[in-house]
C-alpha cells in the first residue's frame, strides 16, 4: 500500500517531465488611438511578418478587437510582450499587447 504511493508519484512526476513545453499566444488588443501603421511597423519589428500579413493581423484586431501576433515558449513570449508594450509607451500609444496559455 505505502510501497505502491511511492511508484505512483514517481510515476507522476515522470509523467511531468515528458509534457511538452507550455506554449503561448501573445495578443494584440485594439484600442481606439494608436495609428494603424504603428500597429503594422511593430508587426513587421517584433515579429517577423511581411507587410501584406502584418496589414491582414493589424485589421483582424482592429474589426475582432484582438487578434494573435504568434506562439511561443514562455520566455519568448514574456520578453515579445515586454518588447511591444515598451515601443508602443516610447511612442506614446495606447497599444496593449499580453499573452494567454494555449
Ligand atoms: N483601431 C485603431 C485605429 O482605428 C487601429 C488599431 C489596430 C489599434 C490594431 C490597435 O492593435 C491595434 N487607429
Amino acid at each position: 500500500m505505502k510501497d505502491s504511493g511511492v511508484i505512483d508519484t514517481v510515476r507522476d512526476s515522470e509523467k511531468q517531465k515528458l509534457q511538452p513545453p507550455r506554449k503561448y499566444k501573445v495578443v494584440l488588443n485594439n484600442d481606439d488611438y494608436t495609428p494603424m501603421d504603428f500597429v503594422i511597423e511593430v508587426l513587421t519589428t517584433f515579429f517577423n511578418m511581411d507587410s501584406d500579413r502584418a496589414t491582414d493581423v493589424m485589421l483582424q484586431v482592429h474589426e475582432k478587437g484582438k487578434g494573435i501576433c504568434g506562439v511561443y515558449s514562455a520566455d519568448v513570449a514574456h520578453t515579445k510582450v515586454e518588447q511591444v508594450n515598451r515601443y508602443a509607451r516610447d511612442n506614446e500609444h495606447p497599444l496593449l499587447c499580453n499573452c494567454e496559455q494555449e
